[in-house]
């Protein structure tokens, strides 16, 4: 397993140096994130960032994410030239020996949340999501009716809104199939592993299909085009959020498709109602030591970072993604690795990851 952390670019409140003084952190996360969808994403630029990654002592292990336009998903006319960018921006992120992609394909908006500072009863502040506050949101408002989402700049957010309210999530999957028969070729020829992102939450937001949601999902999605590099992000908060998702049982069964793993907890405390939560097992509803163990036993060997953590210290930045937190997240999954290793070693198991970590540092 290779410890990685995102890293939002030179305007990010943390910057690399910090980073790089985190234990056992290898790899950033990063992205070209001025781009807007559909752009491609020129060599030089990709270049660039790397430059300064690599200055600071550290690998660019992944790109999240590439956008995908909106017309790609909706199936417009534009796709093609759009899907035709986005392969290029692949091929130039492959030629540049970056291997994994991680991305999604949620109508409109990314993550979606109704608070990004409800307060904890140790003082801290976190991300929520509370269904009764969202039905009274009126998202064609856009960011000034919700603080708390992630979203791109959209030029007619209420035309985009009523098209995918006529799209059905079959349309949805079809326009999904579409995409990754052209884009996966494109990635297994570049070396470049993509990884979906489940849908956070894995829910319908305002109205929006989403289909990225649970296990029958994520075994359709690597079934769409049978190939190694066709994979998922796996993402423990946001699946995290429905107790009828087994974690451990399903990274058992995607296996080798996992190519990228996101860990964070949630406290679930209700229908479609959670908190983001420390992210020790014992603060929310992620078993961490299955779910490591099961990614253990699938030889998984990829990167892995602390998903959002709560703001702490007194810390002021982006909502998610302050440094203290996800620190702690960091140490405690690699504390957590170890103990597992320790496992794998006394059976006599030697899983690749291990192997494949101590020679990426020899
Ligand atoms: C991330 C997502 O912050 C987060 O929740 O996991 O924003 C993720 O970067 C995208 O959905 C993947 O494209
Ligand atoms: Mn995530």
């Amino acid at each position: 397993m290779l410890m990685t952390f995102r890293w939002y670019g030179p305007d990010d409140p943390v910057p690399l140096a910090h980073i790089r003084q985190i234990p056992g952190i290898q790899g950033v996360v990063a992205a070209l994130y001025h781009l807007p969808a559909g752009k491609v994403w020129a060599k030089p630029e990709l270049v660039r960032l790397g430059e300064l990654i690599e200055a600071a002592g550290l690998r660019f292990s992944v790109v999240e994410s590439i956008p995908v336009h909106d017309d790609i998903k909706l199936g417009r006319p534009t796709r093609d030239r759009l899907i035709e960018n986005y392969c290029q921006s692949v091929r130039n992120m492959g030629d540049l020996g970056i291997g994994i992609l991680c991305y999604n394909f949620m109508p409109v908006f990314d993550w979606t949340r109704t608070s990004i500072d409800l307060r904890l009863e140790d003082g801290s502040t976190t991300l929520a999501y509370d269904p009764d506050e969202l039905s009274r949101v009126d998202p064609s408002r856009g960011p000034a009716a919700l603080p708390a989402w992630s979203l791109p700049a959209k030029e007619d957010l209420p035309g985009l809104l009523a098209a995918f309210r006529q799209l059905d999530e079959e349309r949805l999957w079809e326009n999904l199939s579409y995409f990754l028969e052209v884009v996966v070729p494109v990635a297994e020829a570049a070396g470049v592993r993509m990884a979906i992102h489940p849908d956070d939450p894995p829910w319908s937001v305002f109205g929006l299909p989403r289909i990225i949601t649970d296990a029958p999902a994520l075994e359709r999605l690597v079934g769409l085009v049978d190939s190694p590099a066709n994979g998922v992000t796996f993402c423990t908060g946001s699946l995290g959020t429905r107790p009828d998702n087994d974690l451990p049982a399903l990274v058992r069964r995607l296996g080798p498709r996992i190519h990228f793993a996101h860990c964070r907890n949630v406290q679930v405390t209700g229908e479609k109602r959670f908190f983001e939560c420390p992210h020790p097992s014992r603060w929310g509803s992620v078993d961490f030591l299955e779910v490591l163990r099961a990614l253990r036993d699938v030889g998984f060997a990829g990167p892995m970072r602390p998903d959002h953590g709560r703001m702490i210290w007194g810390e002021v930045g982006q909502p998610g993604y302050g440094l203290y937190d996800r620190a702690l997240g960091a140490m405690y999954l690699q504390g957590l690795w170890e103990g597992i290793d320790a496992e794998f070693d006394a059976t006599g198991i030697k899983s690749p990851a291990n192997v494949a970590d101590a020679a990426a540092l020899a």
